[in-house]
């Protein structure tokens, strides 16, 4: 543990601490910023010696503090081995617990190390830019085994277990609840018995990543980075030349985000802007009303309403996941140009089968609905009208056609709505897609689903069948290019030629974009795909 104080202050006797930048628990890079203090004529971030964790802050904001005064207890690397629980430091020699390998040691064979540190990380989250932590499986000290739990992520769509990639013991647990995590954030620090096995890159321990030499493409972005003022230098000014209050972090991340401090309002001390100021205009500037924001052709915003003014309300939080299918319905709904086909389906044979099925030992009591029969039949018109199951290729220029079928299914759940996707539909057999409808739904409900099993569909089918409706538009789920909604059976009156008989008739609605799909084309699909439910025996064909 080391103590980390106010630097020389030059001219300044005593400086005010003005900004918090970390808190206990948090995990900083060598230089990180720690505090910021402020004299009367400039700021100045101090920053962390050393790469570490934060143990305890000994300021607040608004303190005031000279040159020698300790900010900060830091548990740095080496001193973080050094603590390590007893057990661990009786079991293994010395050497081993007293600093970490580095990557050639890590990787060097079971005989030169009888212990190893891995480093485990955030897995690959797909489409999920950011997870939050949500439970805690283990602590600091406890044994685990290979594959065993060490925390569970959330994101807007499912929940997920980090495992441990080998058995051994917690050194650290380096998240807690309610962080948000990216891809390859460091969530522990496992000491395992031998060299650490060719695990998955993610998870091997690169020797201290603070320390590890910075590529050139880094070093002549950090070149580029306004230096941190030192006491007593005046403050930079920005752009129109006024005096701009904002430490080196804030500027740094105003140039990530793309945005010209000038414009940002400051609530520190004398209008100093803190990263809170930054993150508060970047929300205004992308929730502001986009005729504000977009000018003429901007769609006009709903004006709020207070509708207390109308009797008694109650406020109920949105969840992530309605929030984040909301943002994405909308983004389909304004980008792409919706043509909806309507058509219905003569399923009395299919209903009569799948009927049959209830009491035939040959289905094995699994759950049969109309919606495993639709989605082969859609693999089978997806296979006639490939480009129906295509996308646009980013480089604008390109159509991609898909050699698989997969097909995501909406399911309805209490925190909003879901589309996993089953795989291969166009190889599986109707029982066998009943069962994964079954498990599917069943995950996405408990929310359970894999990031691989909400990603790579072709196309979406979104059933309202069960609870009722003649037919509705359903929004594509892009980068598809179609989707299919299906109404509730009904018995109908269907002309034979000779008179009307009682049929089950299957409302469909087709949403296809039109800038993909073209009207003929997705009537010669709707057609087709109702031809093959009206008679199944044709997908065998
Ligand atoms: N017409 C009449 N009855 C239907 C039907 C239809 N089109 N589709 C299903 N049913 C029946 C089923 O046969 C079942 O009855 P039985 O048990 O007597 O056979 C009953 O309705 C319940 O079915 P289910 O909902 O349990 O199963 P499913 O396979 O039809 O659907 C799932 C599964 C996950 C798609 C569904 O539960 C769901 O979440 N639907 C909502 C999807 C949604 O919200 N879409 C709107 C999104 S906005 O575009």
């Amino acid at each position: 543990m080391i103590s980390v104080t106010v630097p020389e202050l030059g001219d300044a006797s005593d400086v005010e601490v003005i900004e918090l930048c970390v808190k206990p628990g948090d995990r900083v890079a060598v230089d990180d910023p720690l505090i910021v203090i402020e004299s009367d004529k400039a700021s100045l971030e101090v920053p962390a010696p050393q790469a570490g964790v934060v143990r305890a802050l000994s300021v607040a904001i608004g303190d005031r503090c000279q040159e020698g005064d300790v900010i900060a207890e830091l548990e740095t690397e080496d001193t973080a081995v050094d603590e390590a629980p007893a057990a661990a430091v009786d079991e293994a020699p010395a050497a081993a617990v007293q600093r970490e390998p580095t990557t050639a040691e890590a990787l060097a064979p079971a005989a030169s190390a009888s212990t190893t540190v891995l480093e485990v990380t955030v897995p690959e989250l797909g489409d999920a830019a950011e997870v939050v932590v949500v439970d805690l499986m283990v602590a600091a000290g406890d044994t685990v085994e290979l594959d065993q739990g060490l925390l569970a992520l959330e994101s807007d769509k499912a929940t997920m277990e980090v495992p441990a990639p080998q058995a051994g013991r917690v050194l650290e647990l380096c998240l807690a609840i309610g962080d948000a995590v990216t891809d390859g954030a460091l969530v522990a620090r496992l000491e395992v018995a031998g060299a650490a096995s060719p695990a998955p890159a993610a998870t091997e321990a690169p020797a201290a990543p603070a320390q590890a030499p910075i590529p050139a493409a880094a070093a002549s972005v950090s070149a580029e980075e306004a230096p941190a003022p030192a006491a007593g230098a005046p403050v930079s000014a920005e752009g129109d030349g006024g005096a701009i209050y904002a430490g080196p972090a804030v500027r740094r991340l105003a140039r990530e985000l793309g945005v010209t401090l000038a414009g940002v309002t400051g609530s520190g001390s004398r209008g100093r802007i803190t990263k809170e100021d930054l993150k508060a205009h970047v929300k205004t500037q992308i929730t502001a009303p986009a005729s504000q924001a977009a000018g003429g052709g901007a769609i006009p915003p709903i004006p709020p309403v207070d509708f207390e003014r109308f009797g008694p309300v109650r406020l109920e939080p949105i969840s992530r996941m309605m929030r984040a299918g909301a943002a994405n319905l909308h983004r389909s709904w304004l980008n792409i140009p919706h043509v909806t086909q309507h058509d219905e389906a003569d399923i009395t044979a299919l209903e009569s089968f799948r009927k049959s099925l209830k009491d035939d030992p040959a289905a094995g009591g699994i759950k049969v609905t109309p919606l495993a029969f639709i989605l082969k039949a859609v693999a089978g018109a997806l296979k006639a009208y490939p480009r129906v199951g295509g996308s646009f290729h980013a480089d604008g220029e390109h159509y991609v056609l898909k050699d698989f079928i997969h097909i995501g299914i909406a399911v309805d759940t209490p925190e909003g709505l879901i589309v996993p996707v089953l795989r291969d539909v166009d190889q599986k057999g109707v029982l066998a897609l009943s069962e994964e409808i079954v498990s599917l739904s069943e995950r996405a409900r408990a929310r359970n689903l894999k990031p691989d099993e909400l990603r790579g569909g072709c196309f979406s089918v979104s059933s309202l069948g069960a609870i009722g409706g003649t037919g509705f538009t359903p929004i594509i789920n892009p980068p598809e290019v179609a989707i299919l909604g299906v109404a509730k059976l009904r018995k109908a009156p269907l002309w034979t030629g000779e008179g009307f008989e009682p049929r089950d008739v299957l409302p469909l609605s087709l949403s296809y974009d039109h800038r993909a799909i073209n009207g003929a084309e997705a009537g010669r699909f709707m057609t087709h795909l109702c031809h093959l439910l009206a008679d199944v025996r044709r997908l065998m064909l």
